[in-house]
């Protein structure tokens, strides 16, 4: 896997502390409202049309890959080439993108994707990878597998990895190593480590506990996800994004809810759905609120969500990006449709503004400080929460806004394929695993019957991979 944090090619919070460094406008808004219970779920319907227009961009995308480069991490769709991450290929785009190929009924691509889990892929690679991203597309891929399949070979084989990613926990605070080698359990970087990085491990692993009887994962993973909350600035209650996890000191402290610290709030919500764990949900509302507090700011478009200096939040940003719009199917998750809708209102705003997201904006002037578009899934993932907790049509309509985009500006015949600049619209040639895994799933997920991954019964893990909940075992 590439030694690099790839969701963030240009690294949002650093590019916020440069701009804070700079100086900035400090705008403080410290009305977090009130939270409401929790509505009910909707009760929805298949929009066939939708649902095959969909299916048929999940066919096209798996051929892309498939015709050129099966068994290889993901695809090169304007060169028709194959593109690793590392010397050893994870099969990223087979295990991420399975249940999407089940989902969608394309029976003979998803049966093609479980032989090669099957028969050839082999987790024990003398080679660095990524902890974080491993986890979250190929153990995670791999329990997606077991949880809807039954599959035991890929429940063993998911065992392998998670016994090979543990060593990464092995540090004087509990909270993992960035890097950790899949042979030798050696690690590597441990001095500036995302709070994602840290956090995203309690949905995964808990299953993985639940389904095996072996506490030593969900230990694990609570404990690093504790480690991290409980470092929390002291006064503000705000998450810095950077980490030392030998010291367990902020290395960069800045706070946002994008790319770098978005699923560490995530797990602590969905660590307490998945688990029924009432301690981390404590966590979230703990943790959720001086977000409220802090960063949230009202522009015409909407809500949307700033940087600021996690110890001086008056020292705040109007920096945003693609990846910070899954916090509406976040805060939908949770029950707080007021700020799920108005964030998800600007998100969409933004979107139609420049045609697809840009990677990084400044959402008060709508000045792109990166320009380019990854075919990330999280304006999807939002509207997909939404419309399964209010059945408001306008959220399908959005989604039918999206595919038509990514149609127009992406598609091309070995696939989808990322822009390099969204304006003019400048195409570059990758398709990441999480397209398959996640985008093309929420669409589909948007359109489909709400029986279809129920979200009681079901918690999606932070690359769309659905797990039961605890309460959903039978
Ligand atoms: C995915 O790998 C996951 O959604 C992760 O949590 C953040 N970014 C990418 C998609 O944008």
């Amino acid at each position: 896997m590439r030694p690099d944090d790839v969701r963030n090619p240009v690294s949002p919070a650093r590019a916020a502390l440069v701009l804070l460094v700079a100086g900035c406008t400090p705008v403080v808004d410290d009305d977090p409202g009130d939270d409401t219970d929790a509505p009910a779920w909707a009760d929805v319907d298949r929009d066939e049309a939708a649902v095959a227009r969909v299916r048929e961009a999940i066919a096209h995308t798996w051929a892309g890959y498939a015709d050129v480069a099966f068994g290889a991490d993901e695809v090169r769709p304007l060169s028709g080439t194959p593109a690793n991450w590392g010397a050893t290929s994870l099969g990223l785009t087979i295990v991420d993108g399975w249940d999407t190929l089940h989902l969608a009924g394309l029976d003979a691509e998803a049966d093609a994707a479980r032989a090669w889990i099957r028969d050839e892929l082999e987790v024990d690679l003398d080679q660095d990878v990524s902890a974080f991203e491993t986890n979250i597309r190929v153990l995670g891929g791999l329990l997606a597998v077991h949880a809807h399949a039954g599959d035991e070979v890929a429940l063993a084989k998911a065992v392998d990895l998670a016994d090979r990613l543990l060593p990464a926990f092995d540090t004087p605070t509990g909270m993992p190593a960035k890097f950790v080698n899949l042979r030798t359990g050696a690690t590597r970087e441990t001095s500036d480590v995302d709070a994602a990085e840290i956090g995203t491990w309690v949905v995964e692993l808990g299953y993985l506990s639940r389904v095996t009887g072996d506490d030593r994962y969900s230990d694990a993973a609570r404990a690093a996800l504790v480690a991290l909350d409980d470092r929390r600035d002291p006064a503000t209650g705000l998450m810095a994004s950077g980490w030392d996890v030998v010291t367990g000191e902020p290395t960069l402290n800045l706070a946002q809810i994008g790319g770098g610290v978005d699923s560490a709030y995530e797990y602590l919500l969905k660590g307490a759905l998945l688990t029924g764990d009432a301690d981390l949900r404590a966590r979230y509302d703990a943790a959720i609120g001086p977000v409220h507090a802090h960063l949230a700011e009202t522009t015409d478009d909407g809500l949307w969500y700033g940087a600021a200096d996690a110890s001086d939040p008056s020292l705040r940003l109007p920096y945003t990006g693609g990846l910070a719009c899954f916090a509406p199917g976040m805060f939908a998750l949770d029950g707080d449709l007021d700020r799920a809708v108005a964030h998800a209102e600007a998100c969409f705003a933004a979107w139609e503004r420049y045609g697809v997201l840009p990677e990084a904006f400044d959402y008060r002037s709508g000045g792109i400080l990166a320009a380019n578009h990854e075919l990330r899934p999280e304006l999807a993932e939002s509207l997909f929460v939404l419309y399964r907790r209010t059945g408001d049509p306008v959220w399908r309509s959005r989604g039918l806004v999206l595919l038509d985009a990514w149609d127009a500006c992406c598609r091309v015949d070995g696939g989808y394929t990322v822009l390099s600049d969204v304006d003019p619209v400048t195409q570059g040639d990758a398709t990441p695993s999480f397209w398959l895994a996640e985008s093309l799933k929420y669409l589909l997920l948007l359109f489909e019957d709400d029986a279809v991954v129920d979200l009681r019964a079901w918690v999606l893990n932070t690359e769309a991979h659905p797990l039961p909940t605890v309460s959903a075992v039978p």
